[in-house]
């Protein structure tokens, strides 16, 4: 059957009531359409009930949530947080805070898709947001709950990924450079080519994560890291594996603990987690790579199926605060888009300069692209 007549079918399941709306933007985009246009199909077919009163997170800007909960579930990634930032809430809202972690944007989505219910609050990177939306997996804020949004800076209003800023609070933000053991290497550390050199062997990582591995090779090829061009993708994965000759294994948050030790000298990591490790082990560089990087920002967004959606709000209205924003950047090295915090950290991190802006990338959704990206990175990790 031609995909048309099969897009057809799929349109009259929904409007039957047959399928959900989550199950028809993943059907379509299996179909091959980009999740925008999944979503637009969905829109047309008068599927997009996204923020209406009553079913979404928040319903309208001014609607009343239910009164305060006494529990919040969180799901961030590792390392992400202050040591007191989730027990002095406890301790002013009276609500007992469980926190779970995981290690990529793609861990924490199949988790969710696999039908885990009971996080009120998630907090994925910008590129997985229109994913999170146009599956149905979160809902739009009640900005009415949210009097600190004032506090970000303009620049992380109004993103790509959120335009409107209709479904997330912006967490944190970083770079996935190169930290490096300045005591060890003592040839320069400024090319993604570092991973190539066998003088290295059996000493270096990369991240377990085929958007950030791929990527940092095509940016290596003066190419964008979100490139969809198969003869470009085919020459990442020609690097990417090569370079896996040289690695000792694809580790993310948790190689800081062997760069402390000396275990690995050079690893594809993130500014904030070098700075952590840093703090046990002086002898550590980071650097952006001549060839460029990836940008990030990290949202907090509230699940659909959240169970204590008035504490998602104060919690998100809590991180906001400038004193509990710059305390998390103080933590955990990363740079604060809240503009009242920005004035508080201990060491400043500033918003990159135009010039930096030019090495540096942010990873969008890949739409239909996305299942090639996934089949390379299976290809790389079973080479
Ligand atoms: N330890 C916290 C790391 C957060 C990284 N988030 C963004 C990753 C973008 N690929």
């Amino acid at each position: 059957m031609s995909t048309r007549k099969q897009l057809e079918r799929l349109v009259g399941q929904l409007e039957r009531g047959g399928i959900s709306r989550r199950d028809f933007v993943w059907r379509a985009m299996a179909l091959g359409l980009s999740v925008s246009s999944a979503g637009a199909l969905l829109s047309a077919c008068g599927g997009d009930k996204g923020g209406q009163a009553g079913e979404g997170v928040g319903g309208q800007a001014g609607a009343d949530l239910d009164s305060l909960e006494k529990e919040l579930h969180i799901y961030n990634w590792s390392d992400y947080i202050a040591d007191d930032t989730a027990p002095n809430f406890e301790k002013e809202f009276g609500v007992k805070v469980t926190y779970d972690t995981y290690e990529s944007n793609e861990e924490m989505v199949a988790k969710l898709q696999a039908g885990a219910t009971g996080y009120d609050i998630i907090v994925p990177s910008g590129y997985i947001l229109p994913v999170l939306v146009a599956t149905d997996l979160i809902g739009p804020l009640n900005k009415k709950y949210l009097t600190n949004w004032g506090n970000v800076a303009s620049i992380f209003q109004n993103l790509p990924s959120d335009p409107g800023n209709t479904h997330s609070v912006p967490w944190q933000w970083g770079t996935s450079g190169i930290a490096y053991r300045t005591d060890k290497v003592k040839s320069p550390v400024d090319s993604w080519a570092v991973f190539h050199d066998p003088q290295f062997r059996g000493k270096m990582t990369m991240m377990d994560d085929g958007r950030e591995v791929i990527g940092a090779f095509l940016r290596y090829r003066g190419h964008s890291l979100n490139s969809t061009d198969p003869q470009q993708l085919a020459k990442s994965k020609a690097d990417a594996v090569q370079a896996k000759k040289q690695l000792k294994a694809y580790l993310s948050a948790p190689v800081k603990a062997q760069l402390i030790s000396g275990d690995v000298w050079i690893s594809q990591l993130w500014n904030g987690d070098t700075t952590q490790a840093k703090a046990e082990q002086p002898n550590l560089g980071y650097v952006v790579p001549k060839e460029g990087c990836t940008i990030w920002g990290d949202l907090m967004c509230v699940p659909r199926s959240a169970p204590n959606k008035r504490a998602a709000h104060e919690w998100m209205n809590y991180i906001l605060r400038p004193e509990v924003g710059a305390a998390l950047s103080n933590a955990t090295g990363y740079g604060t888009p809240n503009a009242a915090s920005a004035k508080l950290l201990d060491t400043p991190i500033p918003y990159p300069t135009e010039e930096e802006l030019k090495r540096l990338e942010y990873q969008v959704d890949l739409g239909r692209d996305t299942a090639t990206w996934d089949q390379i990175w299976t290809e790389i990790k079973s080479a």
